[in-house]
């Protein structure tokens, strides 16, 4: 399976940009993985244009060659390659306007990735069994990601048949989530924490068996809107 590869654009307000805009930027990512959305918002935040790699999930050499590690999201800055999403999005943010640096400060950050990391494993027992049958997956790549998954989560068969207490898991988060919302994250404007979250819960968009709760669907498509984010959009290249 190629690469898909697309030039992220078009479909900006060039007036809005800010003058890192002048940066060539390459992002590698998996259109399914939470921490690659995570970059895909904050480009589209702050409206950078930048060209978008889906690398298939069986190819091990890219990444290796890039940062050493199997590991994306991958940026590349001028042909200077990055890992970890926040340090990434950090270094987008030249003008700062998502505070990156100051989640670390944030005496409510520990408990929020603790809720992040609970809702993630929840959100992936659920949604990789679909995941592998989106087009970002080939035959290939299909089986590559279910063999290294199914090591650690037992066969996705399983997860399947576990879906009711998957989704009552999430449902339970996400329902004390909604107090939460002003209408962004703990905050009347947009933040870093609306990215975090709103990446770790897209994917089950892809479940057609689970359902958000209204607040938590209207809140996602807020962020959607501020992001200029689409996640479909790397598969139809025309
Ligand atoms: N801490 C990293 C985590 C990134 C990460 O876990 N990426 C996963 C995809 S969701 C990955 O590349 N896994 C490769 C593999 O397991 O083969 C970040 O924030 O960027």
């Amino acid at each position: 399976m190629l690469a898909l590869q697309q030039d992220h654009s078009g479909i900006w307000d060039f007036s809005k940009l800010a003058y890192n805009s002048i940066m060539e930027l390459k992002l590698y990512h998996y259109v399914h993985c939470p921490f690659c959305i995570r970059v895909r918002m904050a480009l589209g935040y702050l409206q950078l244009p930048y060209k978008s790699i889906v690398l298939p999930y069986n190819d091990e050499e890219t990444p290796l060659k890039l940062t050493g590690t199997k590991m994306l999201p991958i940026i590349e800055i001028n042909g200077k390659a990055m890992n970890e999403s926040l340090d990434i999005v950090a270094k987008l943010d030249s003008t700062n306007s998502l505070q990156v640096h100051k989640l670390e400060q944030d005496a409510h950050f520990a408990d929020f990735n603790q809720l992040l990391n609970k809702l993630g494993n929840n959100v992936h027992n659920l949604a990789m069994p679909y995941w592998i049958f989106t087009p970002e997956f080939d035959e290939a790549s299909r089986a590559y990601f279910q063999k290294k998954k199914e090591a650690k989560r037992g066969p996705f068969k399983e997860l399947v048949k576990q879906q009711d207490l998957f989704s009552k898991n999430v449902l339970t988060d996400l329902t004390t989530l909604t107090s939460e919302l002003r209408p962004f994250y703990r905050s009347a404007n947009f933040t870093i924490y609306d990215i975090l979250l709103a990446s770790h819960v897209w994917g089950l968009y892809v479940v057609p068996e689970f359902q958000f709760p209204e607040a938590i669907h209207e809140y996602l498509q807020r962020v959607k809107d501020i992001c200029h984010f689409n996640y479909h959009q790397d598969f139809w290249t025309s």
